[in-house]
């Protein structure tokens, strides 16, 4: 387990530093429209996409640069994409909010509320029958679990028996709305049982408990036993989206969660642990920082699209 430990802290800590350096860029009038850091729920993202194959499918959200390294993506082509370049993955015209690589299974990130899950869902049904035991997983938000497509995508994913995993992020908020306003459940995993499929909540600032629980679900999805649902419990370090004034929660509130960063969490342990020492980890952060700033001086380099672009691709 102490390489595995050490490759989620790498993998938590990239993630923090892209959106760090994201910010940045967004800062400088760089990134077209509203961007939505997922600062805070590193371990979901790591815990989930390390108990999957590179052939698995995950469609993700709005906030999906985590799940999208975590899956493989390469760092350049997602800072060309955030900055609307060619070299980006979707050629520059997805920006941060809808970035897809079939390549590593990313079937999108995408703007709409829930729309992930119906997509997730069919990619699992495609699975089923091509008879490849690939398995198919949904991020999605508090705020998605009342939207009508994903009822109907969970009803879909019990009563076909798929192989898919929905795991929702319950980061407290759905934008501005705590989640416990919309919701008349404690425990949102709740809702799995009335469509007849397990749900489990796990820590969603436990990379090792969330890594653990998905394990299990992608066996027994994989076993041809069907969906699982996953709540796990976190929280978003920043605001929804750059900008937000966060007057709906309190800073004692925020501070009490930053007392449970995952990233912290995992460094505690990796030292308690012997599995790392303060300048091993600090050797790690000036490895993968030069990494991303790299990534992001080439991206800087790759043009925009022209105008003759603007039709290609589309449907
Ligand atoms: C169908 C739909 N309705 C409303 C919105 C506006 N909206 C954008 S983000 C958001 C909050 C979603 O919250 P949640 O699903 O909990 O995800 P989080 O932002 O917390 O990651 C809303 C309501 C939207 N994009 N799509």
């Amino acid at each position: 387990m102490g390489d595995k430990l050490q490759r989620f802290y790498r993998g938590m800590r990239t993630i923090r530093r892209f959106e760090e350096m994201a910010i940045e860029l967004y800062k400088e009038g760089l990134i077209g429209g509203s961007y939505h850091s997922y600062i805070g729920q590193e371990a979901v993202a790591v815990g989930v996409c390390s108990a999957l194959r590179n052939d698995d499918y995950i469609t993700t959200t709005y906030r999906g640069r985590g799940q999208h390294l975590a899956k493989g993506a390469d760092p350049y082509k997602l800072f060309a994409e955030l900055l609307g370049r060619v070299d980006g993955y979707c050629k520059g015209k997805g920006g941060p909010m809808h970035i897809t690589d079939v390549q590593t299974g990313i079937l999108g990130a995408n703007g709409i509320v829930g729309a992930g899950v119906p997509i997730s869902v069919g990619a699992a049904l495609s699975a089923q029958m091509s008879g490849i035991d690939r398995v198919s997983v949904a991020f999605f938000g508090d705020g998605a679990i009342n939207q009508g497509a994903v009822s109907e995508a969970l009803n879909l994913a019990a009563v076909w028996c798929l192989p898919v995993i929905l795991v929702c992020e319950n980061n407290l908020y759905s934008e501005m709305t705590p989640f416990h306003r919309s919701v008349k459940n404690k425990d949102l995993v709740e809702r799995a049982a009335g469509f007849c499929m397990p749900g489990i909540i796990v820590d969603g600032n436990d990379v090792e408990a969330v890594f653990e629980t998905t394990s299990a679900a992608v066996e027994r999805a994989r076993r041809g036993e069907g969906p699982t649902m996953i709540e796990a419990k976190t929280y978003r370090l920043q605001g929804h989206m750059f900008g937000d004034s966060e007057m709906y929660r309190s800073k004692e509130e925020v501070a009490a969660w930053r007392g449970k960063d995952p990233l912290d969490r995992l460094k505690r342990k990796l030292l308690e642990q012997g599995l790392a020492t303060e300048s091993l980890l600090a050797e790690w952060d000036r490895e993968l920082t030069s990494k991303l700033e790299q990534a992001v001086a080439s991206a800087r380099l790759s043009p925009e699209p022209g105008p003759e672009a603007i039709y290609a691709d589309v449907y």
